[in-house]
């Protein structure tokens, strides 16, 4: 790591979690190590090439840290406190907004000092932003923490072109308007250019927001934003589609491609007795992603004797995931009780039913497994996308294996070649189950192939190029001679990314 070369850069993303981590050894040395999330795979390229800079927080409470750099990218850090976490972060974030964004498949608690602290770190990571904007920057904020950001910065800063992505669905009016600050959300993120969303459905259950609570005008895509007397500003029309993300699709590819992880996909499966089918579920333990439902499914299917616990074992990755916010903790217990009956009741001494494992695993151990599973499920009651859906399809260069999809996620919008079920439909579920036992290698082959080509033609690189380009079409509009210098850098970029 190097220290700063500048302050004032032409892109900057914000996000609640910066793209490194504080590691800290066990002789108590501090360093940064980079965390290789999805996001950052797809950010990276734009911001070597743009020399942009990341806003966000190190995932450790009360340290301050001055900004540097890692692996090229110019990291800003904002602090957050004990406080912060527990009330902005832990509450009004993942027990308000997460639950109700979700079909308030948990009950969504709502505390007013939650909101506040909200509003306040809200502005903090917006005044990070503006204080390392040059004239004309173009900034992208990410995800449903920080949604208040767009209207700050554009308040504080016209001439910066806006983007906003939200990572997690958008509810029907409906639920939404459960929210009792429904109307400041709406308002905070139509200070954005481009607001992104995951699924078409997503997009218009936030028009529909917009129209009631604000009385919008919309028109195809596009919402109208009237001048503001007060402010001066000038009207403007806010952008909201469907931008899908993805994967760095050819990364999985080439991981499973290793002879390494090839081998251990084997060892993988001989340590399970080889089963004839392997089953896999790999997930965030997260009341939206229906494990739940999943082994209520398996274990009826044990239980009625459809499935032998000799010829069958079910993988479940549970890694773990917001500890401390109470529906996680109960949502532990429940998954480890019912695990633990299946279990009990139909292990034997040489087969367990439920292979379980609550831990975080590297990228290649996921590769390793993702190969040894004959068939991949997939049961979320809501989901954004699912990158887990996508990744297992990118990793089987053999064209084999089948996905099991739930149709309440983002993915089963693209890989339409997968048995979309409704979780909900426990029967429904385990006949998807039994038929993905079943398929024949000619029709397993024949589905993976066409989801193999969906997922490697539109990977995350052509997210961002999209996105980033419907930004700078968006730019054009109100830019001045300074503005035009990042937007044409942009250009380049977007370039750099397509070509990749
Ligand atoms: C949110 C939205 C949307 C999981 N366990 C391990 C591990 N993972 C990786 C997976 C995958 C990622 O974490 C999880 O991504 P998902 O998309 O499945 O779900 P969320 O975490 O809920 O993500 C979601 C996403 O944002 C992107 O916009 O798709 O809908 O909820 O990449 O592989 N990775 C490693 N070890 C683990 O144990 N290495």
């Amino acid at each position: 790591m190097t220290p700063k070369t500048h302050n004032r850069y032409d892109f900057v993303v914000v996000s609640n979690r910066l793209p490194v981590d504080r590691i800290i050894s066990p002789e108590g040395d501090a360093s940064w190590q980079h965390s290789p999330g999805g996001l950052v795979t797809a950010l990276e390229p734009v911001m070597q090439a743009t020399d942009g800079a990341w806003v966000g927080w190190a995932g450790q409470p009360d340290l301050e840290f001055e900004p540097f750099v890692s692996d090229g990218i110019h990291i800003v850090p904002v602090a957050l406190s004990a406080d912060d976490i527990e009330n902005y972060y832990e509450g009004f974030s993942n027990d308000t907004l997460w639950p109700l964004y979700h079909d308030v498949i948990a009950p969504p608690s709502y505390h007013r000092e939650w909101w506040e602290s909200y509003v306040a770190v809200n502005r903090r990571f917006a005044d990070a932003a503006v204080a390392v904007a040059a004239e004309g920057a173009v900034v992208w904020v990410q995800d449903y923490q920080l949604q208040l950001v767009p209207k700050m910065l554009r308040t504080a800063r016209p001439d910066l072109t806006i983007g906003f992505f939200n990572h997690i669905p958008f509810p029907p009016y409906g639920i939404y308007s459960q929210l009792p600050w429904r109307t400041q959300i709406i308002d905070g993120l139509l200070g954005a250019d481009v607001i992104g969303f995951q699924r078409v459905a997503d997009a218009s259950n936030f028009q529909r927001a917009a129209r009631r609570l604000l009385g919008s005008v919309t028109k195809s895509a596009y919402i109208e934003v009237q001048a503001d007397d007060a402010t001066g500003a000038a009207s403007r029309r806010v952008l909201a589609k469907a931008f899908p993300i993805s994967i760095d699709s050819s990364s999985f590819e080439e991981m499973a491609r290793d002879p390494a992880i090839q081998a251990r996909a084997r060892e993988i499966r001989e340590g399970l007795g080889n089963p004839k089918t392997v089953m896999l579920g790999v997930d965030r333990l997260d009341y939206t992603k229906g494990i739940g439902h999943r082994l209520k499914a398996f274990g009826e299917l044990l239980a009625e004797g459809r499935i032998e616990v000799e010829d069958v074992t079910l993988v479940q990755v549970a890694s773990p995931s917001r500890e401390r916010v109470a529906a996680y903790m109960q949502l532990r217990d429940e998954i480890e009780l019912t695990v633990g009956r299946i279990n009990g009741d139909f292990g034997t001494m040489s087969h367990q039913a439920i292979s379980y494992h609550h831990h975080g695993y590297p990228r290649e151990e996921m590769v390793a497994l993702y190969l040894a599973a004959d068939v991949m499920l997939v049961t979320a009651l809501r989901d954004g996308m699912n990158l887990v859906a996508k990744e297992y399809v990118a990793s089987r260069f053999d064209d084999d294996g089948v996905l099991v999809l739930s149709e309440f996620a983002g993915a089963s919008d693209e890989l339409r070649r997968s048995l979309r079920i409704n979780p909900h439909d426990i029967d429904g579920l385990k006949d998807a189950i039994v038929q993905a036992i079943e398929m024949p290698r000619v029709e397993r082959q024949r589905r993976m192939r066409s989801m193999r080509k969906l997922v490697l033609a539109n990977d995350v690189a052509r997210w961002s190029a999209e996105f980033l380009t419907a930004l700078r079409a968006a730019g054009d509009n109100n830019a001045t001679d300074d503005d035009d210098d990042a937007l044409g850098e942009l250009e380049v970029t977007i370039e750099r990314i397509r070509r990749r």
